[in-house]
């Protein structure tokens, strides 16, 4: 497995902040919203700006009820559902996310394509799950912050992804639920903190925490987007053998 790079070390953490990022995270908001973006568009810049786009396949995976959906609508930046309406086969997502490359200032569009699949679904259909696997590129294990029996079958999870040839997939675990100054998922809370840093040591893999309101900024998200450029980006130059490998990923920019 590729080693987890440290946090900031490959992309720059928060640069959604940043001045220098603004006309690059323009083309992702419209009204201070996230753009939705149709199959076929990308994020336009102007030809004396052009920014290289990678792109990745994401599989969102955790039992039924645990947020997969919600997160994936979070990710876009659309409403989460307030039910829980069980997902009855594979749906897509695409996320764009402008990223900053520390080791020389490059900025890169990472376009996310999110595949979720209901876990009751993926029971039930044997043919579902070679599909998710195929050229994955990145898992994010999900558990929830208000039920423990999620928590505690991570491990199992895990297991079912390391096989080869799935050792080289960017493996993150994702607290959903979390009770950021939300007293009703705080009163539900069944997962103490002192367990997921315990589980974060022994599996090496980093956690991220997810909850409260949908807000209109991009600060909920941009951990987890930039977690997730920063793993997927090591993974591609640990597998080239260069640290400023130019991914043969690396689309033409779109029109
Ligand atoms: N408050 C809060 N509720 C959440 C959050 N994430 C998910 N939920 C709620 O949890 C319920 C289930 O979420 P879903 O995303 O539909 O669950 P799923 O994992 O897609 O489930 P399946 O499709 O059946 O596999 C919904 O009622 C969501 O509103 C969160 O971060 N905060
Ligand atoms: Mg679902």
């Amino acid at each position: 497995m590729t080693q987890v790079p440290a946090p900031g070390s490959v992309v720059v953490s928060d640069w959604h902040r940043c001045k220098d990022s603004k006309d690059y995270f323009s083309k992702i908001l419209h009204k201070k919203r996230r753009k939705n973006f149709g199959l076929l568009e990308s994020p336009v810049m102007s030809p004396l700006n052009a920014v290289d786009t990678v792109q990745y396949k994401i599989f969102i995976s955790g039992k039924s009820g645990v947020g997969k959906t919600a997160l994936a609508a979070r990710l876009a930046g659309l409403n989460i559902p307030n039910m829980h309406y069980e997902t009855t086969g594979i749906e897509t997502t695409v996320v764009h996310w402008p990223v900053k490359l520390t080791e020389n200032g490059r900025v890169l569009f990472f376009r996310l394509q999110l595949w979720d699949c209901g876990e009751n679904a993926l029971r039930r259909f044997d043919h579902l799950l070679p599909s998710c696997k195929e050229q994955v590129d990145a898992v994010l294990f999900l558990f929830s912050f208000t039920d423990r029996t999620s928590f505690e079958d991570l491990s199992n999870q895990i297991k079912k992804w390391t096989e080869p040839p799935l050792d080289r997939v960017v493996k993150l675990v994702v607290g959903t639920k979390y009770p950021f100054e939300n007293i009703d998922l705080f009163m539900h809370c069944d997962v103490a903190e002192k367990d997921v840093r315990g589980f974060q040591m022994t599996s090496g893999l980093p956690v991220l925490r997810m909850g409260g309101e949908v807000s209109d900024g991009l600060g909920d998200v941009a951990p987890l987007l930039n977690c997730l450029a920063e793993n997927l980006w090591h993974q591609d130059c640990v597998t080239v053998g260069s640290g400023s490998y130019r991914s043969q990923r690396e689309t033409a920019t779109l029109i």
